[in-house]
């Protein structure tokens, strides 16, 4: 019994405790990860689950919920002063860290993916066991490419990329096991399995979607000797080893951008639901291909093109180029490539490409420009006043760097931003699901909604009124009372009773007031019941008009106002002048 116990001990042992270093596959590592994260995510919100972390204003609401810090993604974070970090590490510490290809200087990617996924910086054969996988899923079905020649060659290469990647979506081993049963806390296994087959494929279906549309439409065989990210280099037909390391680099700055950006968010949004990761993947590209987003590389050189036909000058001067700067942006549009959501400096992805354009190409044409661009446009956008970020981002400099290796087709270059992203957002869809991450679903109100939030009293106003009169605060608590009975759909009945009351309150304020008024001879007087007057022909107009029309949220905007109004120039200044001049008499006598 003891010793059968034994053997099974022994036999269930990790590989890496016998052999005394860690000899697991990339999958054991992974899941070795799981419980010490659960561990850490079930103690913070057991013990600190109602502590606030982000407040959201109106302004955010309307203006894409900027800055409000709502959800987690761990594969990498945005400083708005350093740039992206992946995993903790900014991309200079990276780029010396990741292993690079034999002669290279560029981090694989296959590295890059495991670090994204398991947080460490890998070993050699740690980058091995990820290509090694990759490898063995690297076939495409010949569907696919079946499905896209049925679609026209000038169609847009970003939706071939979306429907490509849903053809395959028959193939998820995540949607097989759900259908199967399989209980949720497991599922982030099929969806590392499906992650790692749509990263070995995207090379090849991005490569095809090029040369279909580009080349003579012949596809090339991926190079088992290769790197994931030169094969695609080398698939699209760049057998030069400069493009391949360029293809490297642009492969490992795009990666990833924390989870905010259009493409990460949708892609962890759809996979909330438990959409596989063909489906979500999909659904973030179609955000990328967006001008505002992973569209603006194209057209960065799409506008630099244009300014040179224009000026008529394939070298335009500095001054030439600040004349068009302005022409852009009088004419109502933007300076591609410049400014960003949360970055505040210039976005360390363009600095990394700059110093490779610099190393190998430095006399080129179209890096003149940007070069000179960079030099120019920061300052006029600080002057024209709108950007809050004059810097540029990635995307300023991206297009030049692909164009001056003979990748000219302004339209892939999303493509090859979307090939990139999918290594940071189908990590992250991996340990979503590692995390059982709930589904989303915010609130969301309408503006009817928020105008009616705002009728709740100020409260530094509030306190001021308090000090004065115990009835301006059954007052406030009536106008609450109002709000509240309005979000209820009972507002009807309560807007009478304030009506009513604010009638009253007028009388029986005045009334007491007059006392005082006549025992100190309080000198403005008139000019006081004069406004109170008006308030309360107010106050009864409204009640009318009420009686005639009804229209409640109209109401209760325009009561609210009256109230502001009166508490603002009356109450604020004659009332406490008033307070105090009472208080001086009284003290006096
Ligand atoms: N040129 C002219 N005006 C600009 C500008 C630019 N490059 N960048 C921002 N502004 C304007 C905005 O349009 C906005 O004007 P309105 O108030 O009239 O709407 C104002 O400045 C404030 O905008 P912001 O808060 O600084 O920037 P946003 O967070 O709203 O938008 C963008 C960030 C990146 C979309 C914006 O800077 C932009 O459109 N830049 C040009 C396009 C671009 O380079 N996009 C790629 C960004 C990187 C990326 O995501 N790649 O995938």
């Amino acid at each position: 019994m003891l010793k059968s116990s034994v053997i099974s001990l022994v036999l269930k042992q990790p590989k890496y405790y016998r052999y005394g270093e860690d000899m697991s596959t990339f999958k054991e590592k992974v899941t070795r990860l799981v419980d010490p994260m659960k561990n850490r995510i079930d103690h913070l919100i057991t013990n600190y689950g109602d502590v606030k972390v982000s407040d959201v204003t109106i302004a955010q609401i309307y203006g894409g919920t900027r800055g409000v810090k709502s959800m987690i993604c761990e594969t990498s974070m945005l400083d708005p002063d350093e740039g992206i970090r992946y995993r903790g590490y900014s991309l200079p510490e990276l780029i010396e860290l990741l292993p690079k290809a034999t002669g290279g200087k560029q981090p694989l990617a296959e590295g890059l993916f495991y670090l994204l996924i398991t947080g460490n910086i890998p070993k050699d054969t740690d980058v091995q066991d990820v290509g090694k996988e990759l490898q063995q899923r690297n076939q495409v079905p010949e569907y696919v490419f079946t499905a896209l020649d049925a679609l026209p060659k000038d169609l847009s290469p970003m939706t071939q990329l979306s429907v490509a990647l849903l053809s395959m979506q028959g193939t998820s081993e995540f949607s097989s096991q759900f259908r199967k049963g399989m209980p949720r806390k497991d599922l982030w296994a099929p969806a590392l399995e499906d992650s790692l087959s749509i990263l070995a494929k995207l090379p090849t279906i991005a490569a095809y979607i090029y040369r279909r549309s580009y080349k003579d439409g012949k596809r090339i065989e991926p190079d088992q000797n290769l790197d994931w990210a030169a094969n695609l280099a080398h698939m699209m037909g760049f057998e030069d080893k400069e493009v391949h390391e360029i293809i490297r680099l642009f492969m490992f700055l795009h990666a990833d951008h924390e989870g905010g950006n259009v493409t990460a968010h949708t892609v962890q949004l759809v996979g909330s639901t438990l959409s596989d990761p063909f489906y979500a993947l999909s659904a973030g590209m179609n955000g990328l291909a967006g001008p505002l987003h992973g569209m603006a590389n194209q057209q960065v050189l799409q506008w630099i093109d244009n300014m040179r036909k224009e000026i008529g000058n394939g070298n335009p001067t500095k001054e030439e180029i600040e004349k068009y700067v302005w022409k852009t942006l009088n004419s109502g549009r933007l300076i591609p490539g410049f400014g960003h959501a949360v970055l505040r400096k210039t976005d360390p992805r363009y600095t990394a490409l700059r110093e490779f354009a610099l190393e190998h190409f430095p006399d080129d044409e179209l890096f003149k420009i940007v070069s000179d661009l960079y030099e120019v446009v920061p300052d006029i956008l600080r002057i024209h006043g709108k950007a809050k970020n004059p810097w540029p981002n990635v995307d300023a400099h991206s297009g030049s760097v692909l164009y001056h290796y003979n990748i000219k087709e302004f339209d892939f270059y999303t493509v090859l931003f979307g090939v990139s992203r999918a290594q940071g957002v189908l990590a992250w869809y991996v340990w979503a699901r590692l995390l059982g991450a709930s589904l989303e679903r915010p609130k969301s109100i309408t503006t009817e909604y928020l105008e009616s939030l705002v009728l709740h009293w100020d409260e530094s106003l509030a306190v001021g009124i308090f000090e004065i009169d115990n009835d301006h605060k059954a007052m406030i608590e009536q106008l609450q009372s109002l709000i509240e009975a309005y979000h209820t759909g009972k507002a009807d009945h309560k807007i009478l009773e304030l009506f009513g009351f604010l009638e009253n309150y007028v009388d029986k304020h005045l009334s007491l007031e007059e006392q005082y008024m006549e025992k100190y001879n309080y000198p403005d007087y008139d000019e006081h019941k004069r406004q109170h007057k008006e308030f309360k022909d107010h106050c009864c107009a409204l009640r009318d008009e009420y009686k005639d029309k009804g229209g409640t949220t109209r109401l209760v905007i325009l009561v609210k106002q009256m109230l502001v109004d009166h508490f603002t120039t009356h109450v604020s200044t004659v009332d406490k002048k008033m307070a105090e001049f009472f208080k001086s008499v009284s003290h006096v006598s």
